[in-house]
């Protein structure tokens, strides 16, 4: 037993037990009656979803409980709690809740996270939110995607690169895919998201950092392509390269440009697709299925013309193919155009054994379909002298039959 009391002996004092639970007998005689007793300790009051305590007290008459929300998330409610003192052990305020709004205005603060409405339950529909990130003058804002899951084409991000009148769109990003880090050029980003009537997901966790903008900002490594180069101070240049089979989409040599306090390139920097045909005259290289490394496009016709010396004859060899088979299709002509002989037309996932040309010219002609994409392909070519290729490989010219979709060979 811990004690025994009555009269006043118990005011202000404590018991603690040793273990988590504590009985209490309360004993009445036959006479007289007084106020009796009250604990006076409010109950756990819990800690919000999304959220943490800031301080306890210890929840007794008179002390208060804070709390904070995870970054990304606002509170609703009051921040603090305070156990009351009056005849009722109970909190003044009810337990406050976290929630990812649907857009708000940060202002001056260094870093902090964007998370999309609901996060992360599934966002609702017919949304336009709209975040306001601002900086002090001569800051930038750096956007990083922890979690980023839309529905494609439909719920839709958008951002902007100071006020949305400045027309400057940063990116406009939607789906599965986890997008490349964001810089503004401006002390302000907009971010605006809309969704649709229908389907949601999961959305989005984006970090932000500001910082102090001194140069441009590191304008990045093409996907498929190259660059050389690496200072980013006012004046500088950059040139861009894409890998063999990819074309250029803008400038090759960007500079970065100081007006004021923003620095950034100019023009911005270039990209590297894989081209629908072309026309490829050197002694070698790489043709690639429409978009590659992404599935090619429905409804495609793509020609490329392929013309080495004139004493060379051009060998394909394919490293990878994967057309949709019996609606895609992948036609050689031996010669410069459609009129020439057909040496085959390919499809499906059997990587085409090798294939060589009886003359300088050889013809592909790419068609798909108005649905279903597959992985394309990958196929170098090489121009080899005519000579050596009778003195290597006497039986080559078995190669110009169309060839057998035989077993065995699968595109990796
Ligand atoms: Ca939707
Ligand atoms: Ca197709």
């Amino acid at each position: 037993m811990l004690g025994s009391f009555s009269r006043a002996e118990m005011l202000s004092t404590s018991i603690n037990t040793t273990s988590s639970s504590m009985w209490l007998e309360f004993i009445s005689n036959s006479e007289n009656t007084s106020k009796g007793f009250e604990l006076i300790k409010c109950e756990d009051p819990g800690i919000p979803q999304f959220g943490y305590k800031v301080h306890d007290e210890g929840h007794f008459a008179g002390s208060s409980v804070s709390f904070n929300c995870d970054p990304g998330y606002t509170l609703r409610g009051s921040r603090v709690l305070v156990c009351l003192t009056g005849e009722r052990r109970a909190w003044d305020q009810p337990l406050p809740v976290c929630v990812a709004e649907c857009g708000g205005t940060i202002r001056g603060e260094s870093s902090g996270r964007i998370l999309s409405p609901g996060y992360p339950t599934p966002y609702d529909h017919n949304l336009n939110c709209i975040w306001t990130i601002e900086a002090e003058a001569g800051c930038t804002i750096g956007l990083h995607f922890l979690v980023f899951h839309t529905e494609e084409f439909h719920d839709v991000l958008r951002i902007w690169d100071g006020p949305v009148e400045n027309g400057i769109l940063l990116k406009e990003i939607s789906g599965s895919r986890l997008p490349s880090d964001v810089h503004s050029t401006f002390n302000s980003v907009i971010l605006q998201f809309n969704t649709d009537f229908f389907t949601s997901k999961q959305g989005f966790a984006i970090q932000f950092s500001v910082s102090t903008a001194t140069s441009c900002n590191d304008p990045g490594i093409p996907q498929n392509g190259s660059r050389s180069g690496d200072s980013k101070e006012a004046g500088d240049s950059i040139i861009f390269q894409c890998d063999p089979g990819y074309t250029l989409q803008g400038e090759a040599k960007i500079s970065c440009v100081q007006i004021e306090n923003r620095f950034f390139w100019q023009p911005d920097p270039p990209s590297c697709i894989a081209p629908c045909g072309g026309i490829l005259t050197g002694p070698a290289g790489v043709i690639l299925s429409p978009r590659y490394p992404e599935p090619y496009p429905p409804g495609k016709e793509c020609d490329w013309k392929l013309t080495v010396s004139s004493d060379y004859v051009i060998a394909l060899v394919f490293n990878i193919f994967n057309l949709e088979p019996g609606y895609d299709f992948l036609h050689i002509y031996d010669g410069p155009s459609s009129l020439s002989p057909l040496i085959g037309s390919f499809y499906g996932s059997q990587l085409p054994n090798r294939i060589e040309s009886s003359s300088n010219n050889l013809f592909l002609a790419f068609r798909s379909d108005a649905s279903v994409s597959n992985a394309g392909f990958v196929i170098d070519y090489t121009g080899n002298l005519l000579a050596i290729a009778w003195t290597d490989q006497p039986t080559q010219w078995s190669t110009l039959e169309p060839p057998p979709f035989k077993s065995g060979y699968l595109a990796v």
